[in-house]
């Protein structure tokens, strides 16, 4: 390879060359990497040309060649002006907090790109189609209050499907951004998975967060147990950013037949988490299920109890979701939740541009230029299209949402697994079956991780063709999934009035003299992890160094973070492919550049495919005008 680079250098083809010319020529080595990077990329683009890429095999492709989405100009030279992050660094996150409730203009936070994507396209936006329209947002879009751009499900799902470092998106986007909050969504204790970390595991994370550039974590808890929030709560508190507390919204308030989750429940939630120190309170509707008079009853008992500034997150999955968003700003909620245009609606949030518009003139007008808006849509319109294969089948908005209370984020990724599990044509009884066993769950909070447990156990119930009548027989022999095993003992944690007895000694398994869990917190029983030696550990597994941020995601997914390495060790990055030629592969005679380095490209071909054997694809390629050939060896 070096051999190659020497030969093929300019000075040493024009014979210009001493003996300390290798020494003396520093960009070799430099072009070794350079080389050796391409080599990895043809390797990846050579396998997706054979064999399609993994996350797309089975569904239904779009056609090709899709158009490139339409970015709208902007002067990325000139600096963007101060924002909401200048502001919070000025005023500190208290000083902050009463700078919102001090504006007249509702405050809006743009979703695209986290949860309107995670709604919709199971959290498959990659960071390259994020970049381009960031400067844009910077400068044209600055008046919104945050971009929610990261947490949840973007975490993991970055690593484990799209190859790419969640970390350096963050990064890439804040140096595109300098100016509006970065918004995260974390999961209390369960931080960006699914089970409860130790609380130094947690501590880390948010530390590492919130110096990578996150200013505004919502934090919540996936049954509200405000103590089991207070690890991250201190640990947002203590990095400075800007912490708000969210509480779930289950059922309906004015529902007599589910008292337990009334005014005075979410009343009482919200003066803990005050309590506990949070700057900010969110109404966090992740099924889309408040209806517009508990959207109004909420923002004003809350903010009437704590005198906190309120920010309102929802789902259009009913399709009416916009009419309590206007409710909730009619009872003076400081912030709201949308996503632009092309990227709301159903299990997305609605839309950001359509409720801005409705404000316009009214004293709550969020004053954001609606050409922006639009523009930035557009640019998202085209992006969509490249994820066509991870769309749903919803079509229309569907007032069952009322009933199953399923988070958006879920919805599209539980039909998911139903088809995988070959159950996409009883998706009606699996969505009754989730209704159902909340109900034998004791009616709990439904949201990440939480809400994946009530999934698994329906699936299971409709795959077994049982009854809830079955589930709860106490003489009828049922294997219950591994997560709802961990739920009852108590490994997420305890609603306030606990699991119920009967169902909690058969899913236990327990004695007749034996009691179920008494309530405990899980961080209380999970000792801390020595993180230097995790360190260790975790660069033994990666086979890298690792700083904090890789750290971090070793010790949230180790098993995920270390596929990752691999592939970054197989085919480099591949965060900067193109997304068609990403999920669909390079079209013939279709160039490709790809940014290996600022301000350099590889420009990739691909010429032809033919057998090479019995056994293998030889694919030609031209790299920057050269030919070179890929020998991809047939699968199985
Ligand atoms: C997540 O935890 O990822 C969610 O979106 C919950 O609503
Ligand atoms: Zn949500």
């Amino acid at each position: 390879q070096f051999l190659e680079n020497v030969i093929n250098h300019p000075k040493f083809a024009a014979g210009d060359v001493t003996t300390r010319f290798i020494e003396q020529t520093p960009e070799l080595l430099a072009f070794a990497a350079r080389r050796d990077r391409a080599t990895k990329l043809l390797r990846f683009l050579g396998e997706v040309t054979v064999d399609g890429n993994p996350e797309v095999r089975g569904r239904a492709l779009p056609e090709l060649p899709l158009p490139k989405p339409v970015l709208p100009r902007v002067d990325d030279e000139t600096p963007p002006p101060p924002g909401t992050r200048q502001l919070l660094q000025q005023l500190g996150a208290k000083g902050f907090a009463d700078w919102m409730l001090a504006q007249k203009r509702v405050l809006m936070t743009d979703t695209t790109m986290r949860d309107a994507h995670q709604s919709l396209l199971a959290t498959r936006m990659r960071t390259a189609d994020m970049l381009p329209i960031a400067p844009y947002y910077a400068r044209e879009l600055s008046g919104l209050f945050s971009l929610e751009c990261w947490g949840g499900a973007t975490f993991d799902v970055a690593m484990r499907f799209l190859k790419e470092d969640p970390w350096e998106r963050l990064a890439a986007l804040r140096t595109r951004v300098p100016n509006v909050l970065f918004q995260m969504l974390l999961r209390g204790s369960n931080a960006v998975g699914y089970t409860n970390y130790a609380d130094n595991v947690v501590q880390q994370f948010v530390r590492t967060a919130a110096r990578e550039g996150i200013d505004l974590f919502r934090v919540f808890d996936s049954l509200n147990w405000v103590e089991n929030m207070r690890v991250a709560i201190d640990a947002v508190l203590d990095s400075g950013a800007l912490c708000e507390g969210a509480i779930c919204v289950t059922g309906d308030p004015f529902d007599p037949a589910r008292a337990k989750y009334d005014l005075g429940y979410y009343v009482k939630t919200a003066r803990a988490l005050q309590q506990a120190g949070v700057h900010v309170l969110g109404i966090k509707d992740m099924a889309g299920i408040c209806r517009p008079r508990a959207a109004a009853a909420l923002v004003k008992a809350i903010k009437e109890e704590t005198g906190l500034p309120v920010h309102f997150h929802t789902h259009d999955t009913s399709g009416a979701a916009a009419a309590s968003v206007l409710a909730a700003i009619e009872a003076g909620c400081d912030a709201v939740d949308g996503a632009l245009d092309a990227m709301s609606g159903l299990t997305s949030q609605p839309n950001l541009s359509s409720i801005a518009a409705a404000l316009a003139g009214t004293d709550r007008d969020p004053g954001l230029p609606q050409d922006a808006l639009h523009a930035a849509s557009m640019y998202w319109e085209g992006v969509r299209r490249f994820y066509s294969p991870f769309e749903s089948e919803i079509r229309s908005g569907t007032a069952d949402v009322y009933r199953h209370e399923m988070p958006g984020g879920q919805y599209t990724n539980l039909r998911e697994q139903a088809r995988a599990l070959g159950l996409a044509h009883r998706w009606t009884e699996v969505s009754r079956a989730y209704a159902d066993v909340n109900r034998l769950f004791g009616d709990i909070v439904k949201v990440t991780p939480t809400s994946k447990v009530v999934g698994d156990m329906a699936l299971m119930m409709v795959a077994q063709d049982l009854t809830p009548a079955d589930v709860a027989d106490p003489a009828r022999d049922i294997a219950f999934p591994e997560s709802v095993v961990s739920l009852f003992r108590g490994e997420l944690g305890f609603p306030p009035d606990g699991f119920p007895e009967a169902l909690s000694r058969k899913v236990l398994k327990l004695a007749p003299e034996a009691a179920p869990p008494a309530p405990y917190r899980p961080g209380d029983r999970i000792p801390p992890v020595d993180l230097d030696a995790a360190r260790e550990k975790a660069e033994r597994d990666c086979g890298v160094k690792l700083d904090d941020r890789g750290l971090a995601s070793w010790l949230m997914y180790p098993k995920v973070a270390r596929e990752y390495h691999e592939h970054l060790r197989r085919y480099g990055d591949v965060s900067m492919l193109p997304t068609p030629v990403f999920f669909y592969g390079p079209q013939p005679q279709q160039e490709i550049a790809v940014e290996i380095d600022p301000g350099k490209s590889l420009l990739v071909m691909l010429q032809s495919v033919a057998a090479d054997g019995d056994t293998a694809h030889k694919v030609q390629f031209e790299l920057n005008g050269q030919a070179r050939t890929v020998r991809v060896p047939r699968a199985g």
